[in-house]
């Protein structure tokens, strides 16, 4: 075998493809003003869901005061909550959206 290619690299090498990235959960969050229908536009636009899937999160949002909208690596879920933050924000709605480690 290859001498160059040493046992520790090759175990470091399958180490670094096989840990999973740290993942983060999108979290919506309940307010008294947003209206119900931009939430499930938001969640149809964002998140790709179905309109019966998002008005499900909604309520859930609306009824238990938050949801998890997806799970992400943390650049995809910084984009999704950049993304919401300003879509809300262009149609002067306080919705929240955050971020957490899942
Ligand atoms: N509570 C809002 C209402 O009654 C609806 C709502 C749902 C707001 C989910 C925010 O993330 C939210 N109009």
């Amino acid at each position: 075998q290859n001498p160059n290619v040493h046992f520790d690299d090759i175990a470091e090498l399958t180490r670094q493809r096989l840990a999973p990235p740290p993942m983060y959960k999108v979290i919506l969050h309940n307010d008294d003003y947003t209206p119900m229908d931009f939430v499930i536009d938001v969640l149809s636009r964002f998140f790709n869901m179905q309109y019966e899937r998002a008005t499900e999160i909604m309520l859930k949002v609306h009824y238990e005061g938050s949801a998890v909208c997806g799970v992400f690596t943390a650049e995809i879920a910084e984009t999704k909550v950049q993304q919401v933050m300003t879509y809300a924000k262009e149609h002067q709605h306080p919705l929240l959206c955050t971020m957490e480690r899942a």
